[in-house]
This record gives structure tokens, sequence and C-alpha cells, in this order.
């Protein structure tokens, strides 16, 4: 059960229309959870809060996350749009009351992704990508995949991301490029 002032607090902070696809990021995660056998409570609060550091207006996310003791990487000094997740852990615990390491760990890591993620961190990662309000090119193949094979799945999701981040001309975050290669490696391994 999440107790309500969690809805209530979400939703303020980050504004209804992200609030709205963290519902559907919940629900994905729980039907994920269920198929693939994994605590569906744990993936109810993981999914409903993985973007609770994407703060409404105009914050300062470098004082923000200086002020949550989070050490930034270069990368994610230049690309602050990737600094909402390690943000969002430190928020989840400090104002949501979350305590679980798989938890925190699955919203720390749902943008980047990383090297030996754990199902729960899996989990969110796709559902971020196929919940129902997700439209982009691609998204069919994730969404197919996520219940036939989570790695596949999470290996086109990233190569997906990836051709988009280069399309842009922005930089790759080496945690993203480590969860690759371990899948690319599992993979020829099989
Ligand atoms: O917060 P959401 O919009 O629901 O989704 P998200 O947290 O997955 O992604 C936010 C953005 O981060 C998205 O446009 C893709 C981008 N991103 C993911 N991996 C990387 C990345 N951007 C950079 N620069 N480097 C990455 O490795
Ligand atoms: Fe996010
Ligand atoms: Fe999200």
């Amino acid at each position: 059960m999440i107790e309500q002032w969690i809805y209530d607090k979400l939703k303020k902070d980050i504004g209804v229309k992200r609030f709205n696809h963290s519902i559907g990021v919940m629900n994905t995660s729980m039907k994920l959870a269920k198929y693939y056998d994994y605590p569906i409570e744990k993936a109810k609060i993981a999914g409903l809060l993985h973007d609770c550091g994407k703060l409404q207006g105009e914050i300062n996310l470098l004082k923000m996350a200086y002020d949550f003791d989070i050490i930034l990487d270069n990368v994610m000094k230049v690309n602050k749009e990737l600094i909402h997740s390690p943000l969002g852990a430190e928020i989840a615990k400090k104002e949501y009351n979350v305590e679980d390491e798989d938890i925190l760990n699955a919203i720390r890591f749902h943008t980047t992704g990383r090297e030996n993620m754990g199902l729960l961190e899996k989990i969110v990662y796709i559902a971020d990508l196929i919940e129902p309000g997700r439209d982009f090119p691609g998204v069919e193949k994730i969404r197919e995949l996520a219940y036939e094979d989570m790695d596949k799945s999470l290996l086109f999701a990233i190569n997906n991301t990836l051709k988009f981040i280069i399309q842009k001309g922005n930089l790759i975050h080496l945690d993203t490029i480590k969860a690759r290669n371990q899948l690319i490696i599992l993979k020829n391994m099989e």
C-alpha cells in the first residue's frame, strides 16, 4: 500500500504531466514484475517515484545536487537532464522515506543504466520507456521484447537511445556504454 501523501507530494513536486507518466511507469513496472516474478510492491514504488527528482520550475540542479552531497561526474555536469536520477534517489530516501537499496538504485540508474543491473533496475528502465503514454520510433519493438527477453529489450532500448543521443551530438554517459558492453558480451556467450 502506498500512502496518499506520497501521490499528493509527487504530483505537486513534478507536475501533473510527469505525474501521469509516473503512474504509467508504476503500472508497467508492476506488470513486468509479475511477469518476471519480482516483488510487486517494490516495483510499484520504484516505478511511481523514478522521476521524483524532476522538480518543477526554475531550480538549480547543480546546487541541489551539491546540497544533497551528490558527487556529479563530468558528463552529468554538462548534461543536466541526467541529474534527476541520482537526485531522485536522494529525494526518495530523505523526503519519501524509502530505505530499500534496490528501489533507490532503480531510481538512481533509470536514465543511464549501468553494468550489473539488478532485475528491478531493468524493470524500471524498460517501464520508463514503454509505459502506455510513450510514443517514439522503436517503442513497439522494445514493448514486444520486454515480455520475451528482458536483456534483449534492454540492449535494443540502449542502442535506440544512443542513436538519438549521437544524432543530437550529446555526450554519452560511461554507465550506458558499460551496460551495453556487458549485454553484448552476455549475448555472445549464449
Ligand atoms: O525522465 P524521462 O524523460 O522519463 O526519461 P529518462 O530519465 O530515461 O531520460 C531523460 C533523457 O536522458 C532522455 O532524453 C535520454 C537521455 N539519456 C539517456 N541516457 C543518456 C542520456 N543522455 C545523455 N547525454 N547520455 C546518456 O548516456
Ligand atoms: Fe527520468
Ligand atoms: Fe520517466
